[in-house]
Order: C-alpha cells, then sequence, then structure tokens
C-alpha cells in the first residue's frame, strides 16, 4: 500500500517559508485582505500563509506599475530591458530544484513534470522574450511599435509557474509593466518568482504580484488605470471579464477552457499512439487546458487500441508528487475533485462504461484514479464539458470527414492532435479543425516560439512566438 512519507529535506529544498507577503514596488509587503492558506493537495497539511490584496492594495500596485512604466521602463532601450529578462530567465534555472520542488508541494503535480516540464519552460519564455526585447522594430509591426502601459494579469491553478512567465515575458519584453494575481490555491512559485526579480535588481513597480481570490481579480481587471487585460482560467470568468471590459479602451486576451480531440487513425504506430493517448490526457493529472480529453479512433481498431490504452494506464503510479517515479500527482483542490466526481457521475449515468485503474491511491489528499470511459457519444457531458481531471472518453469514428465533423462538435477549440503515417491526411485534417493548436503524431508539445491560443470559447489572442507580441504592443 502507498504511504506517504514526505521526505524532510523537500521543505528545505523548497525553500518553504510559514508565510509569504505579496510584491509591490519592488517591496514584499503585507497585504491588508485576509490572509490565504495554502495547501498541499497530496496531504491536505497547510503549507504556509499569504497575504492577500485589498482593493486598495490592488490600487496601491497599479499606482506603482504605471510609474515604473511612465518613468523608467517605457523608455528604456529595448537592449537594456532585454538584459533584465535574460537575467530572470538564468535565476530561474539556477533555482530550478527549489522552484519545482514548490510547485508540485504547492500544486501536487509530479515533480518530475515540474523538474522537467513546468521550469525550464518558464525559463525558455524568459529567455525567447529577452531575445525580442531589442528587436520589436523588426518584427513587422513598424520601426517603433508602442507598448500598452499596465497589463493586469490573472493566472490559474494548473500551472502555476509556467503560466506566470507566459503572462510576464512578453509583457516585459515589449515594454509593459505588470500586475499579476496568481490564483489562490498555488500562490507561491509567483512569489517566488517575484524575489527572484526582485533578486535581478529589476527597477521597482516594473512587476507587481498580488495574492488573492477572484475579487482581486476582478478589481484588478477593472483598475481604470490597466491598459491591458490577459486571462487564462475558466470559461465561465473569461466571459464574465470580457463582458465587464466592454465599451472600455483595454486590450484583452482570453486563454480558456477547451475540450481536445485525439485523433488516431488505423494506420496509426499504435504504440507510439498510445503513449501520446497517455500524455495527452494524464500528464498535470488532465489539468490542462489542452488536455486531449476526447479520444477519437478509427473504428476498425477501437477494441485493440482501447486494449492497448488499458495495459498501458495500468502501469501509471499515482501518489506522491515528490517521489520520482510518480506518474499522476494529486488534484490541486477539494473543489476540483468534486467537479470530477460529478462530472464522471453523470458518464455512469448517462451510460458511459467506466474503466478505472486499479492502481492504489494514498488514503490522505485528493487523488483520482485515471479513468477511461468507452461507449461515450457525442451527447454525453464527459464528452461535451471540460473535465478537467485525469478522465478519458473514448468515441469512434470511421472517415476522416466524420473525424473532423466530431472533432469540431464542440464550442471550445484550443487543441487538436492527429495519428497517421498519412502526411497528406494531417495536412487535410489540420485545414479543417477549429483548433489554435494541431499536433501531428505527437501531444502537449510546447515551445515558445509557436504561437498558442484558442477558437471559439476557448478564447482569444496568441500567447507565444511572433504573434503572442500583439497581445503588448500597439500595431
Ligand atoms: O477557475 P477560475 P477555477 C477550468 C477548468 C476548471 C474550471 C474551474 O475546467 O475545472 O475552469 O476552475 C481568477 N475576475 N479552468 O474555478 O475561477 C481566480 O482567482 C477576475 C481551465 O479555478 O476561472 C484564478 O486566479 N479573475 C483553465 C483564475 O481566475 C477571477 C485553468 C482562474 O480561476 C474572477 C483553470 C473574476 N471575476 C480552470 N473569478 C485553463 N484555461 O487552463 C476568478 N478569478
Amino acid at each position: 500500500m502507498w504511504e506517504y512519507a514526505p521526505a524532510p529535506e523537500s521543505r528545505d529544498i523548497a525553500n518553504l517559508k510559514p508565510s509569504y507577503k505579496m510584491f509591490v514596488d519592488g517591496k514584499f509587503v503585507e497585504g491588508t485582505g485576509e490572509p490565504l492558506k495554502t495547501v498541499n493537495p497530496a496531504t491536505e497539511e497547510v503549507l504556509a500563509e499569504v497575504s492577500t490584496a485589498s482593493q486598495s492594495d490592488v490600487d496601491t500596485a497599479v499606482k506603482a506599475a504605471r510609474k515604473a512604466y511612465d518613468r523608467v521602463w517605457s523608455k528604456m532601450p529595448g537592449s537594456e530591458r532585454a538584459k533584465y529578462i535574460y537575467r530572470i530567465a538564468r535565476q530561474i534555472q539556477e533555482r530550478g530544484r527549489e522552484l519545482a520542488v514548490l510547485e508540485s508541494l504547492d500544486n501536487g503535480k509530479p515533480i518530475k513534470e515540474s523538474r522537467d516540464v513546468d521550469v525550464p519552460t518558464a525559463a525558455s519564455h524568459f529567455f525567447y522574450h529577452a531575445g525580442w526585447a531589442d528587436k520589436l522594430g523588426y518584427a513587422g509591426y513598424g520601426p517603433d511599435p508602442q507598448p500598452l502601459g499596465v497589463a493586469g494579469q490573472v493566472i490559474p491553478w494548473n500551472f502555476p509557474l509556467l503560466m506566470a512567465a507566459w503572462k510576464i515575458a512578453p509583457a516585459l519584453a515589449c515594454g509593459n509593466t505588470v500586475v499579476l494575481k496568481p490564483a489562490e490555491t498555488t500562490p507561491l512559485t509567483a512569489l517566488v518568482l517575484a524575489d527572484v526579480i526582485q533578486q535581478c535588481d529589476l527597477p521597482p513597480g516594473v512587476v507587481n504580484i498580488i495574492p488573492g481570490a477572484g475579487d482581486v481579480g476582478a478589481a484588478l481587471v477593472g483598475h481604470e488605470d490597466v491598459n491591458k487585460v490577459a486571462f487564462t482560467g475558466s470559461t465561465d470568468v473569461g466571459k464574465v471579464i470580457q463582458g465587464r471590459l466592454a465599451g472600455t479602451s483595454k486590450k484583452l486576451t482570453l486563454e480558456l477552457g477547451g475540450k481536445a480531440a485525439n485523433i488516431v487513425f488505423d494506420d496509426a504506430p499504435l504504440d507510439q499512439a498510445v503513449e501520446g493517448i497517455v500524455n495527452g490526457i494524464f500528464f498535470n493529472q488532465g489539468h490542462v487546458c489542452c488536455a486531449g480529453s476526447r479520444l477519437l479512433v478509427q473504428e476498425s481498431i477501437a477494441d485493440e487500441l482501447v486494449e492497448k490504452l488499458h495495459a498501458r494506464v495500468s502501469t501509471l503510479r499515482v501518489g506522491d508528487p515528490l517521489d520520482k517515479n510518480t506518474d499522476v500527482g494529486a488534484i490541486n483542490s477539494r473543489e476540483q475533485l468534486t467537479r470530477i466526481k460529478e462530472l464522471t457521475e453523470s458518464g455512469d449515468a448517462e451510460g458511459a462504461q467506466r474503466w478505472t485503474s486499479s492502481c492504489p491511491l494514498p488514503d490522505k489528499g485528493f487523488f483520482f484514479a485515471p479513468t477511461v470511459f468507452s461507449n461515450v457519444s457525442q451527447a454525453m457531458r464527459i464528452a461535451r464539458e471540460e473535465i478537467f481531471g485525469p478522465v478519458l472518453s473514448v468515441l469512434t469514428f470511421r472517415t476522416p470527414e466524420e473525424a473532423v465533423a466530431k472533432a469540431n462538435n464542440t464550442p471550445y477549440g484550443l487543441s487538436a492532435g492527429i495519428w497517421t503515417e498519412k502526411g497528406s491526411r494531417i495536412l487535410w485534417m489540420a485545414q479543417r479543425m477549429r483548433a489554435g493548436v494541431v499536433w501531428s503524431n505527437t501531444f502537449n508539445r510546447f515551445d515558445p516560439t509557436a504561437p498558442f491560443g484558442g477558437y471559439q470559447e476557448s478564447g482569444f489572442g496568441r500567447e507565444g512566438g511572433r504573434t503572442g507580441l500583439e497581445a503588448y504592443l500597439d500595431v
């Protein structure tokens, strides 16, 4: 039976402190909001108490960002801004172990993911955007594209450090200043990033990090002196923000939910496809906006593929996020676990066939066994709604036309995967898919050079790549 034996040194490696302050105008200060307690989802223990922002703290942070924008950051040559951003990238690398362990403690994700994906990708976003800071005149937007001003950024809990990097790096490269609100269940790595930023001597006020719940996010995005809003989170909240910003001059980008199709044709290399399917839905416990949560498999190979999939999923180890052998860690919060249970129960009620991995689950903490539903029809909730958990719905198709129709039969449109040996089919499919990213013979590959973002209810605007710069410039 699995036992939770937290390595005593993990708290030291993560440099975990009993309390954390918010970061405003270059200093760590006590917020005047109600402090929050952040919990280790693998043990349900409180990790630390975290200061939160009140409405007046939001105002103070925005004022600090405005002052830094007007007086320093927007006037600084791009080559100088680049030096600061490179420094941040290098510091993230140097403090990679601390950040990875802290991320796994606060979020619940397996250490091998925070170590090999979250932290290095966060660093690579700063490296990549540092490279743009002095080349914006060559980006094709005119000789001297202007920054927007103060960016108010709200991020979710599934990739706390990486989302902060996605948001902050392009904003800074383009000459904007930032007030960022991390998610209430995962504020810690963003606050260590604030420490990195302080150590890198960024001018005070260029980046401000203010923890808090949705009300703090609402105050930030609604603040009259914020010029640009970038939000990653649920489609429901994205719509509320879009409504509130209507009629204002604020520029908005939204990165919202998804219900991606991972499509497997009968000529696909099946073992490779199985790895891609597993990675597509069980990576980060399925808490991924672009997770491949709908498997569309060609009817002739459906039984064989599902059998192989069950065998492979049975080998996944669920448990202690800090164990290097863990494949699936903890669900980030009790609320999210409840949401996953409720949606999977709807799958049972609507007649889908549930298969659950028999791996033992820890007694404490928020865990959910990898689950695969077969006999899923398009009308079922598990085929339509974002579950945001380690749950895969299997549907079948006969022809490429049917695969496209089913893949596109969703209000979302963030990503998709296609598995086939036929290059012409990949191109044919990709042209017809309404999804911001289409992977072929791979899944969940992220790169700062590639623009990422959605169609339809998955949001609008792109992050990453040259196109991502448009979100932070007047072009
Ligand atoms: O999201 P919220 P939740 C989806 C996923 C998940 C569901 C709910 O399906 O099950 O959303 O997650 C801040 N104004 N995604 O409840 O509430 C909030 O404090 C401004 C997909 O956690 O959207 C947090 O910082 N900000 C998604 C952030 O918004 C507000 C990632 C996200 O929280 C706000 C997360 C408001 N009115 C969830 N209300 C993805 N695209 O990857 C809340 N917030």
